[in-house]
């Protein structure tokens, strides 16, 4: 699966990836690549008591950053922070719940509340996210790139609608159906702060910007047009392009049977999840690079012999699919890293992606 180098424009391997180059192997970083999982981000979490207190702390949270970098051959940093500081610095008090995850005290549920949102002063309350890609990119090895991200508006807007994580999204259909108008001055609203705060966070020195699009999987076929895509092309659209650099990739969890949407979207990759079929992906998202595909859970419960098989499966349908190239796709997970997984794991991941592309 060896490919030549054709005069790789950067010193990364993602970066070339994801501006179209040649790559003498595939390029890995793993969603929730730091997290819960490894024993010195649980200690440094125990210490500063919350976790909206490590993200607050630009020292703190850059030091988070380069622990999985530290363990392993990751071809990319993604900065320790979480997608609900948005809403949080547009006056949604927020709580980080041990064992329930993250929830908002108030629900946003009128359209005063939509009103109230403040976008006055938000960058500024952001200044700890700004401070920490700075810190992150002065200890960052430079041949490694720092990813940037955020929530997508429809997916910020279910955690605000909701106030938390939920079964079955109900407060949020029951805007989308009943007052599709409120919903879409919401998303307009988060449209405007997410463009902000992406192109602060790409003058502040991130590499790459993400997407998350993580509940956008809930919506119906025409509804994730209307409520999803649209802004994640209005965002991009807006993104500022250093150099005509900083690329961009979207993930929608539970997107793939969209893909002929998000290719038009704008972004320069496209992740997808563990259900999508990597080859029929590769033929429907053309020369836009694909990203992801791996099940989670095999880096919790599988032993090396089977992450071994699916890394090859991997490789090996998109090679097939690419006319037997490797270039054009990043290798992740479909989701983030298990809270289970053991790094030994991950340690193994890495390295035998980089072997059987070509290392
Ligand atoms: O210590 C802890 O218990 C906190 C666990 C944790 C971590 C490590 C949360 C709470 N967020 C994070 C970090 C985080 N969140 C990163 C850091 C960079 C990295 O990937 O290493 C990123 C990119 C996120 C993004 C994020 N937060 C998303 C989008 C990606 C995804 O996982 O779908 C979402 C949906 C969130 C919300 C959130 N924050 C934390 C949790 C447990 C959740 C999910 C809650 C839910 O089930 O809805």
């Amino acid at each position: 699966m060896q490919n030549t180098i054709m005069t790789p424009y950067y010193s990364s391997v993602l970066l070339n990836v994801l501006s179209q180059q040649n790559v003498p192997y595939t390029p890995v970083w793993l969603m929730r690549q730091a997290g819960r999982y490894l024993p010195e981000y649980r200690r440094l979490r125990e210490k500063a008591g919350s976790f909206l207190s490590l993200c607050k702390n630009p020292e703190l949270a850059a030091e988070i950053t380069l622990q999985p970098l530290k363990r392993f051959n990751l071809d990319a940093a993604i900065l320790f922070s979480d997608i609900l500081v948005l809403p949080e610095a547009m006056g949604m008090e927020l709580d980080f719940i041990e064992g329930h995850g993250p929830q908002f005290l108030s629900a946003v549920t009128t359209e005063a509340d939509v009103d109230n949102l403040d976008m006055d002063g938000m960058l500024e309350r952001l200044n700890y996210v700004f401070n920490a890609i700075q810190n992150t990119k002065s200890l960052l090895n430079p041949n490694i790139p720092l990813i940037g991200f955020s929530g997508s508006p429809f997916t910020l807007a279910c955690y605000m609608i909701e106030s938390k994580s939920s079964r079955n999204y109900l407060k949020v259909k029951e805007w989308l159906y009943n007052k599709p108008d409120l919903a879409h001055k919401l998303l307009t609203k988060l449209t405007t702060a997410i463009i902000e705060y992406l192109n602060l966070q790409i003058k502040s020195g991130v590499d790459v910007v993400m997407l998350f699009d993580s509940w956008g999987g809930i919506l119906t076929d025409a509804a994730y047009e209307e409520f999803s895509a649209n802004y994640l092309r209005l965002i991009i659209n807006a993104l500022d392009k250093v150099n005509n650099k900083t690329p961009s990739i979207v993930f929608t969890k539970g997107g793939s049977s969209w893909l002929d949407k998000i290719v038009t979207v704008g972004s320069d990759a496209i992740a997808i999840d563990w259900t999508a079929n990597i080859k029929k992906a590769k033929k429907q998202v053309g020369d836009i690079v694909l990203q992801g595909n791996m099940d989670p859970s095999i880096l919790a419960v599988g032993n090396k012999k089977a992450i071994k098989a699916e890394i090859k499966r991997i490789l090996t349908d998109y090679t097939e699919a690419n006319a037997g190239s490797i270039a054009g796709y990043v290798f992740n997970l479909g989701h983030g890293v298990l809270p289970q997984t053991n790094p030994d794991n991950v340690a193994y991941l890495v390295d035998t992606i980089h072997e059987l592309s070509g290392k």
